[in-house]
């Protein structure tokens, strides 16, 4: 069962959302350009038929929501809760993983906005001696060049009992830089790109550090309030997600093995590189204010937006994705993998068009693979091709990027 809706007249919403980023961002105006890039109408159709395949693949539950300028589409399949069979919802809470990260990057980009931070000044400079190596800078955090180890390597070795061993834990943030500092740098800082959660553990140690506050009360403060964003919370270290949430289910390493209900945990082991909770309306709410520049000041944008890339069809900016796809669009946001939830979460280049999609299994590389499949009938409008091959294309969902077993992290 699919269900589908599609809505008009959420303009007074976003005129709200402006409003509501209040006169301190006044100065980073609305988007430049008002003419916009002419997209496609989405295909709403292929959206709904890409979240069919990934529950027919193995996710109890799949949704999405389509932000398109006041438009606003819903769709949803599966069930939110596999034990009392409710159906899925558009406007289900889930854990969005990664693209906590984004949220942590806007948080430091305003304190450089603000004077209190340098993005090329050694990490060591704000956090005397954290680092073994003075040459790391804030921006090799949020690029992720510092080659700092992402120690959930070897937590996540095996899913379930790694899982199981860290659900209820609390970590520090220097326990968890610690980790990572039980093995060398993986390359020399700023030679490369390498994705890892540890960058973003520091990152959110250096937000307590320059702030005086936990990150909970900055992303509260500079992000959630501002744009209303109800559904979001940072409620570390409580395991709960509060009101209405779909529940997420991890796929055992051992095929065939019952998926294990995966959805009350710390996420202490990721905190600021992973621990928000959110939905799909408030995910492209974010992204498409980010974009729109309602976050941060031109020139900040302009940082996050400096892209390095990744492959043939991913670029990496400062805690920021960029995707093209095959139709010329490129899409901005974040994709997320935590355990028993896969959230892709993109907007155009103003902001104007927000996809989020989100599955209820991980660890299932197929059903990575087959939700990003949404990103084209959103804005390309074309029918979903059919994936070149039924083999898993991703070995490890961290970085919710397709990649075989040979290939170096990227
Ligand atoms: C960790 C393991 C995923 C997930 C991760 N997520 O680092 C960050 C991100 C926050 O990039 C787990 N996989 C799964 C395994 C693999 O345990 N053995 O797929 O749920 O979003």
């Amino acid at each position: 069962m699919v269900s589908a809706t599609v809505s008009r007249g959420a303009v007074l919403g976003a005129v709200v959302l402006s409003l509501l980023a209040g006169p301190a961002r006044a100065a980073t105006g609305e988007p430049k350009s008002p003419a916009r890039a002419p997209l496609p109408v989405p295909d709403s159709a292929g959206m709904a038929a890409v979240l069919r395949s990934a529950v027919a693949q193995g996710a109890p539950g799949a949704l999405a929501r389509l932000d398109d300028d006041g438009t606003t589409y819903r769709i949803a399949s599966g069930v939110a809760d596999a034990s009392t069979g409710r159906a899925a919802a558009a406007d289900d809470r889930f854990r969005v993983g990664s693209v906590t990260k984004s949220f942590s990057a806007v948080v430091l980009l305003q304190l450089v906005d603000e004077h209190r931070l340098v993005l090329d000044e050694p990490v060591n400079r704000y956090l005397p001696k954290l680092l073994p190596d003075d040459r790391i800078t804030v921006r090799m955090l949020l690029n992720h060049r510092s080659g700092l180890y992402d120690y959930t390597n070897d937590m996540f070795a095996k899913t379930v009992s790694g899982f199981e061993a860290v659900r209820d834990k609390v970590f520090s943030y220097r326990g968890l830089i610690a980790l990572s500092l039980k093995k060398p740098l993986t390359n020399e800082p700023g030679a490369a790109y390498a994705y890892s959660n540890t960058n973003f553990v520091v990152a959110g140690l250096l937000i307590e550090k320059l702030t005086g506050h936990s990150v909970r009360t900055e992303y509260e403060n500079r992000i959630f309030k501002p744009l209303g964003l109800r559904d979001t919370f940072y409620v570390h270290p409580d395991t709960r997600i509060p009101g209405r949430f779909a529940r997420g289910y991890l796929t055992p390493d051992t095929p065939g093995g019952p998926l294990v209900d995966a959805t009350a945990q710390t996420v202490s082991w990721a905190q600021s590189a992973g621990a928000i909770i959110s939905s799909a309306r408030d995910l492209d709410a974010f992204y498409g204010a980010l974009l729109g520049g309602r976050l941060l000041s031109p020139a900040r944008l302009a940082e996050m937006e400096r892209f390095s890339r990744v492959d043939s069809s991913t670029a990496y900016g400062l805690g920021l994705r960029r995707r093209d796809l095959p139709c010329g669009v490129s899409v901005y946001g974040h994709t997320g993998v935590v355990q028993g939830y896969y959230t892709y979460a993109f907007t155009t280049k103003d902001g104007r068009r927000s996809l989020t999609a989100v599955a209820t299994t991980s660890n299932n590389a197929t059903v990575l693979n087959t939700l990003a499949r949404t990103l084209e009938p959103a804005f390309c409008g074309t029918a979903p091709k059919a994936p070149r091959d039924s083999a898993p294309l991703v070995e490890r969902g961290v970085d919710a990027e397709p990649r075989t077993s040979t290939a170096p992290r990227s």
